[in-house]
C-alpha cells in the first residue's frame, strides 16, 4: 500500500494552484532547430502556428532565432533580430497574447522589449555582457535557465558535485546580481535547463527532484518537450516523443512547475486538464 507521504508528495498541490500553470508554446524560426527547424522560417506559417496554438489554450508563446542545440552555429545580432521582430511586431498587433523572447543578446532584447515581449527567455541566464543593463532599463519578466558550459560543448562531459546544490547555487548567484543591477526579485522566473550540460541521468534527477526549487520562492519553468532525455530513454525519433515529453511535463508540473514550455499545446493543455480535474477532490 502506498504510504501516506507517497501520497501527499504526489497530491500536494492544490486547484487553484494548478489552474494558474501556463503553457508556453515554442515558435522557432531557426532554419537548424533540431525538431522543427525550417518549417516556421516561413512569416506567414509562423503567424498561422501561432494562430493554432492560441485556439489550443497557450499562455505564452516564446520565440526563437538563435538554435541552442549542442553544436549549432552562431548567429549575427543583425540575422536574429531579422528573423524574430517583425514576428513579435507582427503577433503583438494581431494577437492579444504574451509572448516571450528566447535570446541572450542584449540588442536583440532591446529591440523585443521596444517591440512589446512580455517576458525575455535567457538561456545564458543574463550573463552576457550588456543584458543586465537593458533588462533593468525595463520591467518585462525574465527566465533565468541554468546551463553548464555553452551549446557548442556543453554536452561533452557535464559534471557536477551535487547536480540540485549547484542548480540552486547558480539561481542564487544569478538572483543576486540581477538584484544588485536593479531587477527586481519578483520578475525572475528561474529553469534549471533540461538538457543544457546535462547527461540523461542528470536530467532524470533534476525531473525527480524539481520540487528542490521551490526553496527559492520564486516561478519556475520547465522546458523538457521533445528533448534527448525523452528520445534517448525511448528510443524514439523526434516526432515520436509526444507521450513521452506529456508525462514528463505532468512530472515537473506535480512538483511545483509554474510554466511549461511544449511544442504540443492542445496535448499539453488535456493532459494539464486532467490533473486539474483530478486536483478539485483532493483533501
Ligand atoms: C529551453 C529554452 C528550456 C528555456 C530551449 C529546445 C532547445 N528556454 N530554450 N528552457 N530550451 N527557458 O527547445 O530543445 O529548456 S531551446
Amino acid at each position: 500500500m502506498m504510504s501516506n507521504t507517497t501520497q501527499k508528495n504526489l497530491n500536494n498541490l492544490s486547484s487553484s494552484q494548478l489552474n494558474q500553470v501556463q503553457v508556453m508554446g515554442i515558435l522557432n524560426v531557426t532554419p537548424d532547430s533540431f525538431s522543427d527547424g525550417g518549417q516556421f522560417i516561413c512569416f506567414n506559417n509562423a503567424l498561422k502556428q501561432v494562430e493554432q496554438m492560441i485556439s489550443n489554450g497557450v499562455d505564452i508563446i516564446d520565440i526563437g532565432g538563435e538554435s541552442t542545440r549542442p553544436g549549432a552555429v552562431d548567429v549575427s545580432v543583425q540575422d536574429e533580430i531579422t528573423r524574430v521582430i517583425p514576428l513579435l511586431k507582427a503577433i503583438k498587433s494581431r494577437f492579444d497574447i504574451n509572448v516571450s523572447m528566447d535570446t541572450s543578446k542584449a540588442e536583440v532584447m532591446g529591440e523585443a522589449i521596444t517591440f512589446g515581449a512580455d517576458i525575455i527567455n535567457d538561456v545564458r541566464a543574463l550573463q552576457n555582457k550588456g543584458c543586465l543593463e537593458v533588462v533593468a532599463q525595463s520591467d518585462i519578466a525574465v527566465c533565468l535557465m541554468h546551463m553548464q558550459g555553452m551549446p557548442r560543448s556543453m554536452q561533452e562531459n557535464p559534471e557536477y558535485n551535487d547536480i540540485i546544490d549547484d542548480i540552486l547555487e547558480f539561481f542564487r548567484q544569478r538572483i543576486d546580481c540581477c538584484e544588485q543591477n536593479g531587477i527586481n526579485k519578483e520578475r525572475l522566473v528561474l529553469d534549471p535547463g533540461f538538457g543544457f550540460g546535462k547527461t540523461l541521468e542528470h536530467n532524470y534527477e533534476v525531473l525527480a527532484k524539481f520540487s528542490q526549487f521551490n526553496a527559492l520562492g520564486l516561478p519556475l519553468l520547465a522546458g523538457i518537450s521533445r528533448k534527448s532525455m525523452i528520445g534517448n530513454l525511448l528510443n524514439r525519433d523526434v516526432k515520436e516523443r509526444l507521450a513521452g515529453s506529456l508525462a514528463a511535463a505532468i512530472v515537473a508540473v506535480q512538483q511545483g512547475a509554474n510554466i511549461i514550455r511544449v511544442h504540443d499545446v492542445q496535448e499539453s493543455v488535456d493532459a494539464l486538464n486532467i490533473l486539474k480535474a483530478v486536483a478539485q477532490y483532493k483533501i
